[in-house]
Order: structure tokens, then C-alpha cells, then sequence
């Protein structure tokens, strides 16, 4: 991370920046759906590709000089088809909302219905809450979660019967356990609906072979590259081959203008990264490392939604604590652990205040933390949200959390010789 250019030319923007490396680097990041990615990934993102116009798709542009750009995009094509065993992708969506209404464009109509999860039982805005286009210009219907936190299948089945939605979604933002995207796909079926996989948390897992993969199920899969996947900001769409042309016809000229080259190279380096044996054993680390954190939260007396979690991420449920996820982020923020307030099923708060915290483990597990070290976080974070309102237990707190960030460092060539 090389900013001497910028530190001359902007001192502002760099001086943030260099604090920003110097918050990542003294706080425990549980933010479900955050990571760090790799410098290599960050080198092609900030490469000269930034310059380059090349609306179309590779081979097929409206811009000249786009040969060394072409070869690049069908390189992240070709890995993302690989490592997801699926037959085409579209590798230009800048984020996974936008590659979520990429896939609406392509098979539906304003006003056709759509099943998903609802927002507040771990779905995602865009599959169709009503202040998001998805929920603004289709009919969707939610299913939710039962009191154990898990989907119920027999009740997906009996909504889809009752409402014949053209498109189902199966994927999360906050679920904790193992999707079934083979009964997903019986269901759809049985109604002559499309299936979407928005695997956008798990792309990481299913990657390394931990959660199993939509390919053979789903017809549509789309994913963010910058979760468990640790690549880069930013979106894709996979897909049966007999629908590639509708897809990409739907992300340019359909949905967006130039495709972001710098991302997608930089998405090309994270495909390869994650098709390596390191990765799967990351992988591996990331649900062992979760599964370490809920323990130690059991232990701790907290409850978690569902129990026990099957893969990177959990919410705590802090309604017997009588305190909010909104206070208690705060509190965690003091004692640094970066973390988001969530609702939890059938929350009595806001959205915006919530009973809920939501807890991942991949960005730690980047860093090297391992499960000790989980058990460690699990009892920081019980301790915390017990002596909320007693400044000297969380000042104690905050130095354990630091002592957890110098054991774990992070971008340490970068650091100012450990000063933290
Ligand atoms: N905002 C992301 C998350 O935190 O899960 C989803 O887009």
C-alpha cells in the first residue's frame, strides 16, 4: 500500500486513509459481512485498469484498445465458472444488490411475484423489501424463520403453492445455518418457478467446500466477491448457458453503463485465490472459528438466534438482557470490537434499534485469530454487554481486545513498527 503520491498531493484523504489501516488494525472485526483482502487483490484494484472504458463484453466492445482488458475479464469469467461449477458468468456487477436486480430485469416483469426471505428474519433488501425496487415493483411474498431460527421448508412449499411465484430466492444476510438448495430447487420445480441463490455471505464456504454448492440446483446464482470470498468490493451473476445471453443483456445495456476493470482484475485475483488448497483450509478455520465464538457465548450466558451456528456468522439475542443491539454495538465499538446491530425473528425494536447484534468470523479469521483466541473474544463481548454502564471494566476490556490485535496483526508491514 504504497500512498506516498497521495500523501503529497491529497495529506487529507491520505491521513484518513492511514488511520483507517490503523482502525482495522487495533479492532476485532466481526462485521458478518466484511474481510481483509489480500494485497494482491488491492494492487489490481488500484492499477492503471481504473483508466479504461470498455462497455460491452469481452471480444464484443464499443471501445477500442480493450485486448489486454478482454483477456483479464474472460480470466475472472472462467475462474468464477470453475471454482462455482457453473456454466457462464457475468462478472461486471458492481455490487450483489446490483447483480440481484440484474437477474429480476432478465426473467420478470413489473408486477410478477417473487418468494424470498424477509428482510428482518436474515433476508436481503434486495429481495424484495418494500423500500428496495425488488419490493417497489414486484409482488413478493416473505417466508421467514421458525423459533429455531431455521427456514421451514414444508412452509416455503406451502406459500410457494398458494401464491405461483415466478422466481424464488434462497440466500441470506443473516442466517446461521446450512441451506438446502436441493429441496429449494423441488420446491421451485413443483411450481414452475426460476431459482435464485443469492450465496453472497457463503460464496467463501461454498468455495472451500464447507456449505454445499447451488450448481445443479440453482438456475441463477449471484454473489458479492467481498465476504468470505475476501476479494474486492463488488458483484457477479452465474448461470445456466441457456439464459447467459439474457443475463448479460440485463447488466449492460440493462442495468449499468462502463464495467469497473480495476474491480473485476481485482476480482480475477481473488477467483485464483480461493481456488487454492490455503483457501480451503481458511475456509475450514472460518466455521470452526465461529463455531468457537457461539460456544464461548453459550458458556457466557448470552443467548444466540437458532444456537449453535453451521457457518461463518450468528446473532446474538440480547432480549433477556433488556438492552438493545443499538447500545450494545456501541458498547462493543468501546471496547473494540466493530460489530452491527441485526433485529432478530419477530424483534420488539425498530430496525433501527433492534435486540440484536450480528457476529461473523471471517475477517478475524484473515488475521490468524484461531479458536482460543475466539473463546477470548466471546468473553470480551459477554463482559461487556454485563458491565455496559461501568467505565473501568471496559476500559480492562479494550486492552484485552489489543492484546488479541498485537498477537493476530494484520497488514503488519504497513503497521508504524507495532506502535499500536
Ligand atoms: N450489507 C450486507 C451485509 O452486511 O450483509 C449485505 O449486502
Amino acid at each position: 500500500m504504497n500512498i506516498e503520491n497521495l500523501k503529497k498531493v491529497d495529506p487529507d484523504v491520505a491521513g484518513l486513509i492511514e488511520k483507517e489501516l490503523e482502525r482495522q488494525q487495533t479492532t476485532i472485526e466481526l462485521i458478518a459481512s466484511e474481510n481483509f483482502t489480500s494485497e494482491a487483490v488491492m494492487e489490481a484494484c488500484g492499477s492503471v485498469l481504473t483508466n479504461k472504458y470498455a462497455e460491452g463484453k469481452p471480444y464484443k466492445r464499443y471501445y477500442n484498445g480493450c485486448d489486454n482488458i478482454d483477456k483479464i475479464e474472460e480470466l475472472a469469467q472462467k475462474r468464477a465458472c470453475e471454482l462455482f461449477h457453473m456454466d457462464h458468468a457475468n462478472v461486471q456487477p458492481h455490487s450483489g444488490a446490483q447483480a440481484n436486480m440484474a437477474v429480476f430485469m432478465a426473467l420478470l416483469k413489473p408486477g410478477d411475484k417473487v418468494l424470498s426471505m424477509d428482510l428482518s428474519n436474515g433476508g436481503h433488501l434486495s429481495h424484495g423489501s418494500p423500500v428496495n425496487f425488488s419490493g417497489m415493483y414486484f409482488d413478493v411474498k416473505s417466508y421467514g424463520v421458525d423459533e429455531n431460527g431455521c427456514i421451514d421448508y414444508d412452509d416455503v412449499e406451502r406459500m410457494a403453492i398458494e401464491h405461483q411465484p415466478k422466481l424464488i430466492i434462497c440466500g441470506a444476510s443473516n442466517y446461521s445455518k446450512i441451506i438446502d438448495f436441493k429441496r429449494f430447487r423441488e420446491i421451485a420445480d413443483k411450481v414452475g418457478a426460476y431459482l435464485l441463490a443469492d450465496i453472497a455471505h457463503i460464496a467463501g464456504l461454498v468455495a472451500g467446500g464447507v456449505h454445499p454448492s447451488p450448481a445443479g440446483y440453482a438456475q441463477f446464482v449471484t454473489t458479492t466477491t467481498h465476504k468470505t470470498l475476501r476479494g474486492p468490493r463488488g458483484g457477479i451473476i452465474m448461470c445456466d448457458e441457456k439464459y447467459a445471453k439474457q443475463i448479460d443483456k440485463a447488466v449492460f445495456p440493462g442495468m449499468q453503463g462502463g464495467p469497473l476493470e480495476h474491480i473485476i482484475a481485482g476480482k480475477a485475483v481473488a477467483l485464483l485465490e480461493a481456488s487454492k488448497p490455503e483457501f480451503k483450509e481458511y475456509a475450514q478455520n472460518i466455521v470452526r472459528n465461529a463455531k468457537a465464538l457461539a460456544q464461548g457465548l453459550l458458556d457466557n450466558g448470552m443467548d444466540i438466534v437458532g444456537g449453535m451456528t453451521e457457518n461463518h456468522l450468528m446473532t446474538l439475542d440480547l432480549r433477556k438482557t433488556g438492552k438493545t443491539g443499538k447500545d450494545m454495538a456501541n458498547v462493543l465499538e468501546c471496547v473494540g470490537i466493530t460489530a452491527n446491530k441485526n433485529t432478530v425473528p419477530n424483534d420488539p425494536q425498530s430496525p433501527f434499534v433492534t435486540s440484536g447484534i450480528r457476529l461473523g468470523a471471517a475477517a478475524v479469521t484473515t488475521r490468524g485469530f484461531d479458536e482460543e483466541a475466539m473463546r477470548e473474544v466471546a468473553r470480551i463481548i459477554a463482559e461487556a454487554i454485563k458491565n455496559s454502564d461501568n467505565n473501568a471494566a471496559l476500559t480492562q476490556l479494550r486492552q484485552d481486545s489489543l492484546k488479541l490485535c498485537k498477537k493476530f496483526p494484520l497488514y503488519a508491514q504497513y503497521s508504524r513498527a507495532g506502535q499500536f
